[in-house]
């Protein structure tokens, strides 16, 4: 038939997607119904998050809850609602056992909630991240990771305490100019776009590869006065390169998922580090920085705290802080150097 490409009609969903990894993988851990389940309640989580923030102005849901959560920070009604929406439907998928959110001062333990019996899957989210960008319309995103309950275990707080290297799987969902997915359960990153039409997240970047080097740099630099030197001088090392080399480009959006987003498609490298005010950095451990140094790492960069590799950090509390810097191998690397010295 003429003008017809079968390609273009071979459409691949998130769900079938997952059905497709999970008939494919040698890992029981991943090759399950549960985990299916399990990423089907997550994608459907973001379907509605997504449905929430694109509404916000129209349904009044912007501005602050008038709470604060365990970091002291001013909660928003999103922060709230989000949450909200996903500890029901992961509590109610029937594979979670365990569950940490930003928004939540304690570990919820889902069998001593529900009284039912509970999965197999530890959730560690950030249900809404990049607050502070939600009221002008800005990039925000959902992040997650996920661990597999230790074996004998029925769920306890242990079960989330540990490095990110254990984790299964991981992902985020940018809302955006559209809403993205990009996840990776160890053989990959896949990156999928809600097609709001059909309702369904379809594969539209598989196998995101970051860039060995790039040319972005992003970072709060508002901070500086604060920095140490090794960041100091790697920053100046690359907006005062030595010529022929040209200067490094600043982009910084504010929102993680937005700015990792950016970092994994163009390469570059995206820094939160400690300094002399916030000794252990800006973002949390679990929720934010393991998810995304899973995500870099399976695109093949490189994601470290300055000392170590971040997801070979050992938790020791469910919101604990971590310095991160993560990108393009290259750019690392030449960090890396600079606190070597
Ligand atoms: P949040 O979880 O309260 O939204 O804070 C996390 C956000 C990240 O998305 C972003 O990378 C960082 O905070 C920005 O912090 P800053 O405003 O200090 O640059
Ligand atoms: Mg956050």
């Amino acid at each position: 038939m003429e003008g017809y490409n079968p390609q273009e009609y071979n459409i691949i969903t998130l769900e079938r997607y997952v059905l497709g990894e999970g008939h494919k993988s040698p890992d029981q851990r991943i090759a399950s119904r549960e985990f299916t389940l399990l990423m089907s309640s997550l994608h459907t989580t973001c379907k509605v998050i997504e449905n929430l923030v694109r509404k916000a102005r129209l349904n009044n849901l912007v501005g602050v809850a008038g709470n604060q959560n365990v970091q002291g920070e001013d909660q928003k009604k999103l922060d709230v609602i989000s949450n909200e929406v996903m500890v029901n439907a992961l509590i109610s998928s029937g594979q979670s056992a365990v569950l940490v959110s930003e928004e939540e001062e304690h570990a919820i333990i889902v069998g001593d909630r529900t009284n039912s019996a509970a999965g197999q899957y530890c959730i560690v989210f950030d249900p809404l991240d990049g607050s502070s960008n939600i009221d002008a319309g800005v990039n925000i995103g959902t992040i997650f990771g996920i661990y597999k309950i230790r074996e004998g275990s029925t769920g306890s707080i242990q079960d989330v305490l540990r490095p990110g290297r254990e984790m299964i799987g991981a992902g985020y969902c940018m809302y955006g100019s559209s809403a993205n997915i990009v996840l990776s359960s160890g053989s990959g990153v896949h990156g999928f776009t809600l097609d709001n039409s059909i309702g369904e997240f379809i594969l539209t970047h598989p196998n995101i590869s970051v860039p060995a080097r790039g040319n972005i740099y992003s970072i709060n630099e508002g901070n500086s006065m604060y920095y140490h030197e090794p960041v100091l001088d790697y920053l100046n090392s690359i907006k005062f390169p030595e010529p022929p080399k040209k200067p490094y480009s600043a982009r910084y959006i504010g929102s993680m998922v937005a700015d990792v987003h950016r970092t994994l498609l163009y390469g570059g490298i995206f820094c939160y580090p400690a300094d002399k005010k916030s000794t252990k950095g800006k973002l949390r451990l679990l929720y934010e920085a393991f998810p995304m140094a899973f995500l870099t790492e399976q695109a093949g960069g490189i994601a470290t705290t300055g000392e170590k590799r971040v997801l070979d950090v050992q938790p020791t509390s469910i919101h604990e802080r971590c310095p991160i810097f993560l990108g393009s191998k290259d750019d690392v690397s030449d960090l890396l150097s600079f606190f070597k010295k």
